[in-house]
């Protein structure tokens, strides 16, 4: 195997652009698109080149002057770290002095190169965190932001230049390519982040040492700050809540995300002609969202036939699928660094069986409710019990719980047909932001799925036969709004019964 795809895109070879000398302005066209910062920088010169990642130069067609990623601009990176600050400051101030006084180093590390065997890495997934304060998508790096009272300075580390690696894994930004990409300054090696972070003296240190992103460079460079004394503070759970509120430019591609994923439903749907292997309608799937603009499946999606789809992390995806039964498809995918994570499911004939029918129709009931519920001031675990009793209402209308039950024992019943939570936040990650409560109160600019289910094993002997070996679950992603009610990003997969069916029968 050789490397690497991004060289196709070269333009001309290791020249470099002259720099504009009026203005800091734009290094990639000498637009004026990016602000000039009073007091004037040196001249810097953009490489014309391939970075280590797609660049307003070589990729025009995907980042706008003055983007770091496709739709989030320089701007919008910096005001992450400039909100990053701000927490820090406002919690010291709370703790009182000397923290309110102290310089505070904030260290967030990417993520290393991971390999599937021997030397043949895995596709490179950064770490969300460390991407989201800087828009880098190489490995081995890190961020350090820094500053007495207020971290306000940035420190950039990426992997120098190296031509014997990059004949291998492909070009590397460089010091000077991360700088005119980022518009970040001040950018160092890797290898010198010890000794950077030795000459900040007198710190209160934020870093997640519990679970490092990247063990090597916390062994070599992090770790001597710990055995001298530094007693870390955790720092995910600032950026977590930082991360759960997207900016209308993460909405636009969220929602991006989650057209693509829709309309990759649409088209799997139309190879409802009866018996069907699970791993067609998986390489369809997968297909499909390439076809249309995702970079990648956002997990490995769940293509559950029949019985199988009552095994909520099914992910083998190798069996036949026959005809009369039905598939739930669980998959969503990644578009420039967000995700899309949406269910739906059918008959592989196309056709809904009575009981495949009266079994869709509650859970889709009960997923509407939901979503009428997706407003803010609620929370993630009020809409889950909610669910849980209006599974309990249908469990009863369709017999598969006895009339004259106690409502406990509905209740009860609800989470064992359905043992999963009726959502999670999404966003750069599938279950995203982790460290952020269900309890908490949904805000304006917060993504959330809604994925009711009802799960009915063939072995079930309590329930009607013919529900028996049916498991359905409907999901959507929802941006949750101050007016206009919820937005439903992937409000174009088929939903409805006769949309289903209609999806099916297009050849
Ligand atoms: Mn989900």
């Amino acid at each position: 195997m050789v490397s690497s795809g991004g060289r196709v895109l070269f333009r001309a070879a290791s020249k470099l652009l002259p720099r504009p000398s009026w203005s800091r302005g734009c290094v990639w066209c000498q637009c004026r698109s990016i602000s000039v910062k009073p007091g004037g920088l040196k001249p810097k010169t953009v490489p014309a080149r391939y970075l280590g990642q797609p660049s307003p130069f070589t990729h025009p067609h995907l980042l706008k002057c003055g983007e770091v990623t496709p739709g989030l601009s320089q701007t919008e990176y910096e005001l992450r770290r400039h909100r990053l600050a701000s927490l820090i400051e406002a919690q010291s101030d709370r703790l009182g002095p000397p923290a309110s006084s102290s310089t505070h180093v904030l260290i967030v590390l990417s993520h290393p190169t991971r390999y599937m065997t021997n030397d043949i890495p895995y596709p490179f997934h950064q770490n969300q965190d460390f991407l989201y304060l800087c828009g880098i998508l190489e490995p081995d790096s890190a961020l350090v932001l820094y500053g007495k009272g207020r971290p306000d300075k940035t420190i950039l580390f990426v992997p120098r230049r190296d031509p014997g690696r990059e004949l291998w894994d492909g070009p590397r930004s460089g010091k000077d390519g991360a700088a005119a990409l980022t518009g970040i300054e001040r950018v160092h090696s890797t290898e010198e982040l010890g000794v950077v972070l030795k000459s900040i003296k007198g710190s209160t240190l934020w870093y997640d040492s519990s679970n490092p992103s990247h063990s090597r460079l916390h062994q070599a460079h992090v770790s001597p700050l710990l055995e001298a004394g530094a007693m870390p503070r955790p720092l995910r759970p600032l950026i977590h809540s930082l991360r759960a509120l997207k900016s209308s430019s993460e909405v636009a591609l969220m929602h991006e995300a989650g057209r693509i994923t829709a309309q990759a439903f649409r088209r799997t749907m139309t190879l409802s002609l009866g018996d069907v292997d699970e791993s067609l309608l998986f390489a369809k799937f997968d297909f499909e969202n390439r076809l249309h603009g995702a970079n990648f499946l956002a997990y490995p999606p769940v293509v559950a036939g029949g019985n199988r789809a009552n095994t909520l992390h099914y992910i083998n995806n190798n069996q036949m699928i026959k005809d009369g039964e039905m598939v739930l498809l669980d998959g969503g995918c990644e578009y420039f660094g967000y995700v899309s994570d949406v269910t739906r499911t059918w008959p592989v004939n196309g056709k809904f069986s009575t009981a495949q029918a009266e079994l869709y129709e509650a859970v889709l009931e009960v997923q509407l409710s939901c979503l009428s519920l997706c407003s803010p001031g609620v929370s993630l675990d009020h809409i889950y019990s909610t669910m849980l009793a209006l599974l309990g209402r249908q469990l009863k209308r369709l017999g598969i719980v006895k009339a004259g039950t106690s409502d406990a024992d509905v209740l009860k019943a609800a989470r064992r047909y359905c043992p999963h939570h009726v959502g999670h936040y999404l966003g750069m990650d599938v279950h995203d932001t982790p460290e952020l409560s269900r309890s908490q109160p949904l805000q304006p600019g917060m993504t959330i799925t809604i994925e009711p289910g009802l799960y009915i094993g063939e072995e079930n002997e309590q329930a009607p036969e013919r529900f028996r070996g049916i498991g359905i679950r409907i999901e959507d992603d929802v941006l949750i709004r101050d007016k206009g009610g919820p937005l439903i990003l992937s409000a174009d997969a088929p939903k409805t019964i006769s949309d289903v069916e209609l999806a099916c029968a297009q050849r």
